[in-house]
């Protein structure tokens, strides 16, 4: 027993050596380039107004219970305009020049120290050199070496921050870490300051940028989307009756994560019956019934970049006549809302062309009275932006769609028990989204290997999935 546990040890040291050897062959090297995280960094400071530093934090580390955290998820701007996925971090960005701690530049960023004891428990801190290295970082400090002489807020008009949750002053000086005493830093320096400085909202700027995909980000959306509905393909062979709503969130997660998705891009809603009338439905307990609808609201998110995809399928293989009535009017609703992705077309438009079939098919089908009664069956919006954020920044309202926006479809009709309509239109929840690039041309569904139609779906059901021993 000894000898073997001896052998054994001997032996992973060994293959260890040759795991390290050949490292960078064994990770995903499919990241963004140090290129495209200069580039954008460019991109912003080219928006800046003059003399203006920019602030960005990375995440914090957040607690979930007792002393255990959550998985760690960085500031999706903070991962766009670095890449680097450590917490306790800073970005500096000036509109010109600056000499900060010895070193003169327009970027400056501020990162974990190497602590062996801490890496041993959760893994490798890159620390000054392997950011330098690994990033193409040029002005790289400790997070220790930022303090208040360095950093002097006089001279500047303006600090953009306050980005939603990054909100330096309510949200970083909660917690004792050294996020916390940086942001502290800056805060006095603009308290203390005698001349105002204007603290101005990134989200602005970090809109007209996050809004538009480069072609880096759209391959990186490219994989989402296919894992997602390879996913979504599988529940459809694998779906029957007694299978419990979180057997197919295991089926649709299991292909997420077998394609190398870090995490689902948000918490899978996989509702059956009246939980597919709950917009945001994501217990998923419910043990499902021949006769039901499943709606599944779930997408990968991959390097960062998330899809989102939605499909409603029978339980049982068939859809009934009213189930098929209504999903052939989302599913209407939903193609001509995609035929209208184009550029120039304003944004609000995806709503209004969507909405319109679907007020006009309810009223035909008797189960709305009028527009307004519509509404409470389809009680949200068709579209969002997508990608480092499942609801993403992006242009909206009046303002015309461009090559590069990356887009939902989502129409949806939900009529819950108790709804003012016949009975037999209850518990039939409908919600079919898919996720739209627009290009110079027209669009690109990057979803549409997930099949929508009645036939399709019916088809594909009737096919033999991996799960079904
Ligand atoms: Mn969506």
């Amino acid at each position: 027993m000894h000898k073997i546990l001896i052998i054994g040890l001997f032996l992973s040291l060994t293959s260890l050596e040759i795991v390290s050897a050949q490292a960078s062959d064994n990770y995903p090297t499919d990241y963004l380039s140090p290129e495209f995280h200069a580039g954008r960094r460019a991109a912003f400071r080219e928006k800046m107004s003059a003399n203006t530093v920019a602030i960005f934090f990375a995440a914090q580390v957040r607690l979930r219970n007792n002393d255990v955290d959550y998985q760690y998820a960085q500031s999706k701007n903070f991962y766009y305009f670095t890449g680097l996925e450590e917490p306790n971090a800073m970005l500096l960005l000036f509109k010109t020049p600056t000499t900060l701690l010895g070193k003169t530049g327009t970027e400056f960023i501020f990162v974990q120290n190497r602590d062996p004891l801490k890496e041993m428990w959760t893994g490798k801190i890159l620390g000054v050199d392997g950011v330098k290295e690994k990033y193409k970082l040029e002005n790289v400090f400790t997070s220790t070496q930022f303090n208040a002489a360095a950093f002097n807020l006089k001279q500047y008009d303006s600090v953009l921050s306050l980005f939603r949750t990054e909100d330096i002053f309510e949200t970083y000086t909660r917690n004792p870490n050294e996020l916390a005493r940086m942001a502290a830093i800056i805060d006095s320096s603009i308290k203390e300051n005698k001349q105002p400085i204007a603290a101005r909202n990134t989200m602005f700027l970090m809109t007209a940028l996050r809004g538009i995909k480069e072609p880096e980000e759209i391959s990186l959306l490219e994989k989402a989307s296919m894992m997602s509905c390879e996913g979504h393909n599988e529940v459809i062979r694998a779906i029957k009756p007694g299978m419990k709503e979180y057997q197919a969130q295991a089926i649709m997660e299991y292909f997420f994560k077998k394609n190398g998705s870090e995490y689902p891009g948000y918490p899978s809603i996989n509702g059956a019956a009246e939980n597919a009338c709950v917009l945001h439905y994501i217990s998923n307990l419910r043990t499902m019934q021949s006769g039901d609808l499943l709606l599944s609201d779930c997408a990968a998110e991959y390097h960062g970049y998330t899809a989102d995809i939605t499909r409603t399928i029978p339980v049982n293989g068939k859809f009934s006549p009213e189930q098929k009535l209504i999903y052939e009017l989302v599913l209407a609703a939903q193609d001509s809302a995609i035929a209208v992705c184009k550029p120039g077309t304003p944004f609000s438009s995806i709503d209004e062309t969507a909405r319109r079939v679907v007020n006009r098919g309810l009223i035909k089908l008797g189960i709305a009275a009028n527009d307004a009664a519509a509404r409470t069956y389809f009680p949200h919006g068709t579209s969002h932006h997508l990608g480092l954020d499942v609801h993403d920044l992006g242009l909206r309202g009046k303002s015309p769609l461009v090559a590069g926006n990356f887009v939902t479809v989502e129409p949806g009709i939900y009529i819950p028990p108790g709804s003012k309509c016949d009975k037999k239109w209850w518990n039939i929840g409908v919600r079919i989204e898919d996720d739209i690039l627009i290009t110079k041309d027209g669009n690109r569904n990057l979803s549409e290997s997930s099949p929508r139609t009645v036939a399709q779906i019916e088809k594909m059901a009737k096919q033999q999935s991996v799960f079904s021993k």
